[in-house]
């Protein structure tokens, strides 16, 4: 109940409603909002509302703050999530305390909420407004409004929402803190299980909490980014920050453009951190990232001294593993998958100053959990291992900061959990094993040494992480190089240079492996050279590509390159082992396909067979696991600009993997940012922007990715499409069968027994988005993923690009298209790297 004076004022408030109409974005004392006639206060710029609403199927009313021009009420923040009103009687004002309340009128004046600032007290005419930014702050109306003192701001309260300029996060003086906690569901805004929050450890890290359970940790910040972030680094939608005093540890990040809408919101339908783009487009919620992003992610499955490794997909099987030098601690358990109790010593540490313990660095690694860790900014890294070694209990050490060259120093001081591999990036952690252990583990290393020269290819090893390895590498080439009485300035340098990031095969043994590049050994020939099979002396297979001569820039920028392409690791992308340079000779080295490409089968009538509809759908599911991989999970941002059937390879177990990726970027001539003189390509598979105009972007890989789904469930290429009874081409027989409802006549008929209707219809209903003539009215490959997995509602197609029988340069492409076209790409592309 509220003291005497406040209901006389509720009374007066009463009175005084009416006059609140105008939608403007400030309250002042003398005015009130009422649930009952819908008024709302309309942040200046138009951007953010604030007003009472239900969520959901809910009939409680809230008070909450909304996007004011998007279509789908979206609600960023809530005042008082878990005491609802059950009826419209609500009112929002200005308290004689100077407090911001919301009472329930017709109970009495009952009291449901305040902003209860002690401080509120002492402003002479109070004011609440609602910012830009969608912040609602109360402060002196008397003052400069821009004056940025604050009694009380909404920011301060998160409830489920990040929004840009907000803080997440700890103040270390007052022990504040700020963290973001998901609704119970869509109908209850009221505190649910999942919580994200910065734990000011001496390293502190991102962690999100499922009640009082640790549930995924980002890890610490390294001072670029979480060091167990899989997303990239570079975007084009936002810039984050990290900011560790004295006085705060937050996290915070800015929208690049002030037209583009993007939140971060805990999701407790998909137990997920989501970060959201809205698509005025599609009018929707575009996923773009989301924690946790796969098994590893989930907090300490491995236990102690476990590594978690994911082939980089989603889906693949979940490994533990124990990290070099340690064992599982009951193997049997382990074995049968219960990995919980973790990973033990293989040889116990020896903390005695002389011959002691040493470390093993290991790379690409999410650190662990810095429960207890210890921190100095400004120790170099040689300080930090003595300082380490030099603590029994101590565990493991790092560089505090990988910005740059590396400074400060990081320790840990008990077990090591939740390490997880990260497949393109990661950092590096130096763990304690003891002297005899090391000795072990480098003897092992170089016991082939002596036996067989041909066994360096290093790239498996040094996935692994294993020190001293380029050493071993380096012998080995020399080695070959001395036997063949060979000289080969390059490879001697880059041995000098320790630098194993770039695996450089010899030439020598690339001829050798290929029998001298023999026709019969040919595979094909691709856009960039021909393909040549090979074996290497220990029986491995690769594939070798001759790259032609005429399009290199210099030696320094092509290793650049292949140093780049060859992060690029994900189980639906063909591998790329290393290189081989040899004078003017330019060789990609990959891992072999024994099944070649996917045109050879799909085309074919006989061989069509083999691949029923399951092992389609696989497939199509993989290369959209591929191209999103390429266009938004990566390093790099690649758009492959040749997606077809004859450049997806088949493995052993015909999984689909893209081929090519990296080069058309990368090696293709002439380009800048999405607009290139010289389209690369293949007829049949163009989108009309990029066939006329040479604009590229992803939503052109999204077309070329639609045709090739459109060619797997056909059967017939798209290229030199040809019906007897329409004369149409393959795009616009899809399109037309599809209004006609006859898609079924669409599939291929050796499918058509045993295929499942409504993944195909699905399929054919994607496909026909993706070659939407207007790039913004196809979908990204995120939601292609999306709905390749899933049974949500999707838009109906409209009439898509290059449907009439008429080749791509005849198509017209409108000056207006190119525009909402370059508008849009920002959206979601594209070319980050560089
Ligand atoms: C609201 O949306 C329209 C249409 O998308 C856009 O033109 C306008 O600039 C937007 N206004 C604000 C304040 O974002
Ligand atoms: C609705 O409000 C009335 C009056 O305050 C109260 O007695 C009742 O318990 C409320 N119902 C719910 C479901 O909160
Ligand atoms: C208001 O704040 C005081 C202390 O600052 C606290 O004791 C009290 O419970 C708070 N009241 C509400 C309704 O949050
Ligand atoms: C959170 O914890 C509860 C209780 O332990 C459990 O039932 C629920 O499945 C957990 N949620 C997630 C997303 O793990
Ligand atoms: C990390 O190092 C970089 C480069 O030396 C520096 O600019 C940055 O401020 C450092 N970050 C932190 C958090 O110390
Ligand atoms: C250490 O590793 C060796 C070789 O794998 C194994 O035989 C031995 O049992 C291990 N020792 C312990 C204590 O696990
Ligand atoms: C951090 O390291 C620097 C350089 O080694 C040293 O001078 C400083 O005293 C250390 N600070 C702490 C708190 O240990
Ligand atoms: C794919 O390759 C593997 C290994 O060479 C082979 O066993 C299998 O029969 C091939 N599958 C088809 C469909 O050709
Ligand atoms: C073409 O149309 C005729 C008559 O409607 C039909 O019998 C024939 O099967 C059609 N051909 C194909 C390939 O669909
Ligand atoms: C800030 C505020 O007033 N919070 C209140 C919201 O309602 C709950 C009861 O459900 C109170 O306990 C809080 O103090």
């Amino acid at each position: 109940m509220m003291n005497p004076h406040s209901l006389i004022f509720v009374i007066a408030n009463l009175l005084l409603f009416s006059q609140f109409s105008d939608a403007t974005d400030t309250l002042t004392s003398s005015q009130s909002i009422a649930d009952s006639t819908g008024g709302t206060l309309v942040s200046q710029d138009g951007s953010f509302e604030l007003g009472f609403f239900s969520p959901g199927s809910s009939r409680n009313r809230y008070l909450g703050i909304w996007y004011k021009n998007i279509s789908i009420r979206t609600v960023v923040w809530v005042a008082n999530r878990s005491s609802p009103i059950n009826d419209t009687s609500g009112l929002l004002m200005i308290n004689n305390m100077g407090n911001l309340i919301i009472v329930s009128s017709k109970n009495m004046g009952s009291v449901v909420w305040s902003s209860n600032s002690s401080k509120a007290a002492a402003l002479q005419s109070p004011v609440v407004q609602l910012q830009d930014s969608g912040n609602l702050v109360l402060r002196e109306g008397k003052d400069d409004e821009n004056s940025g003192i604050y009694l009380w701001q909404s920011f301060d309260h998160p409830t489920d929402t990040l929004l840009p300029g907000m803080k997440i996060g700890v103040n270390l003086k007052t022990r504040f803190e700020w963290q973001i906690t998901s609704w119970k569901n869509r109908d209850d805004p009221s505190p649910g299980d999942l919580v994200w929050k910065i734990i000011p450890h001496n390293y502190p890290e991102s962690t999100i909490w499922n009640g009082s359970n640790i549930f995924s940790r980002t890890g610490p910040w390294n001072g670029i980014s979480f060091s167990g972030s899989l997303m990239l680094r570079l975007n084009k939608i936002f810039d984050f920050y990290f900011v560790n005093t004295e006085e705060e540890v937050y996290y915070i990040y800015y929208l690049k453009k002030k037209s583009v809408i993007s939140r971060v919101v805990m999701n407790p339908s998909s137990n997920r951190r989501e970060r959201q783009i809205w698509d005025e487009s599609s009018m929707k919620w575009i996923l773009y990232s989301y924690i946790p992003t796969d098994y590893c992610d989930q907090y300490d499955n491995c236990g102690p001294y476990g590594i978690c490794v994911v082939d980089g997909v989603v889906d693949a099987s979940p490994i533990c593993q124990c990290l070099k030098g340690f064992d599982p601690k009951s193997p049997e358990q382990w074995n049968s998958g219960v990995t919980s109790h973790g990973c033990k010593r293989n040889k116990s540490l020896d903390c005695s100053q002389g011959t002691g313990d040493g470390f093993l660095k290991f790379t690409g690694l999410k650190l662990p959990d810095t429960t207890h860790s210890w921190v100095n900014k400004s120790m170099n890294i040689q300080d930090c291992r003595a300082k380490c070694l030099h603590s029994c209990s101590c565990t493991a050490y790092t560089s505090f900061n990988i910005s740059g060259e590396g400074s400060g120093c990081a320790l840990w001081f008990d077990d090591l959990i939740d390490i997880r591999e990260i497949p393109s990036g990661g950092q590096d952690l130096y763990i304690r094993l003891s002297a005899s252990k090391l000795a072990e583990l480098e003897a092992v290393k170089h016991e082939p040494d002596k036996k067989i020269v041909v066994k360096i290819i290093p790239a498996i090893a040094v996935a692994s992480g294993i020190l001293g390895v380029s050493y071993y590498f380096c012998k080995g080439v020399t080695k070959s190089i001395d036997q063949k009485e060979k000289q080969d300035e390059i490879d001697q340098s880059e041995c000098s240079d320790n630098d194993m990031e770039l695996p450089l095969f010899d030439f020598v043994i690339i001829s050798h492996a290929t029998d001298k590049f023999s026709l019969s050994n040919k595979l094909g020939e691709g856009g960039f050279g021909p393909v040549y099979k090979g074996t290497l002396m220990d029986g491995r297979e690769i594939a070798v590509k001759r790259l032609s001569k005429n399009s290199w820039q210099g030696l320094k920028e092509f290793k650049n390159e292949v140093k780049l392409i060859a992060k690029l690791q994900h189980r639906n992308l063909v591998k790329l082992l290393g290189c081989c340079i040899e004078g003017e000779e330019r060789m990609l080295i990959y891992e072999y396909m024994p099944n070649k490409s996917l045109n050879s089968f799909i085309f074919d009538p006989t061989r069509g067979k083999v691949l029923d509809w399951p092992k389609r759908f696989k497939i199509v599911c993989g290369i959209a696991r591929g191209l999103l991989y390429l266009h938004q999970d990566s390093r790099l941002r690649i758009i492959h600009r040749d997606l077809k059937a004859s450049n997806v390879l088949l493995d052993k177990d015909m999984n689909p993997k893209i081929s090519d990726f990296g080069m058309a970027k990368t090696f293709g001539a002439d380009q800048n940012e999405g607009n290139t003189n010289r389209v690369v390509g293949t007829y049949g598979y163009m989108a009309p922007e990029y066939a006329t105009d040479g604009l590229f972007s992803v939503k052109s890989d999204v077309f070329s990715f639609g045709i090739l789904m459109l060619e797997i469930i056909n059967g017939k290429r798209s290229h030199g499409f040809y019906h007897p009874n329409y004369s149409l081409n393959l795009v616009g027989y899809a399109w037309k069968l599809w209004k006609d409802g006859k898609f079924l006549e669409l599939i291929d008929p050796l499918l058509r027994e045993a295929c499942h209707l409504s993944e195909v219809k699905r399929c054919v209903h994607i496909s026909l988005l993706c070659v939407q003539h207007h790039p913004k009215d196809r979908p990204t490959m995120a939601s292609v993923v999306l709905m390749l997995g899933s049974e949500i509602a999707f838009p109906q197609p409209k009439e898509p690009g290059f449907f009439k029988d008429k080749g791509p340069l005849e198509a017209q492409t409108s000056s207006s298209n190119i525009e909402s076209f370059s508008a849009n790409e920002i959206s979601l592309s594209l070319l980050d790297a560089r």
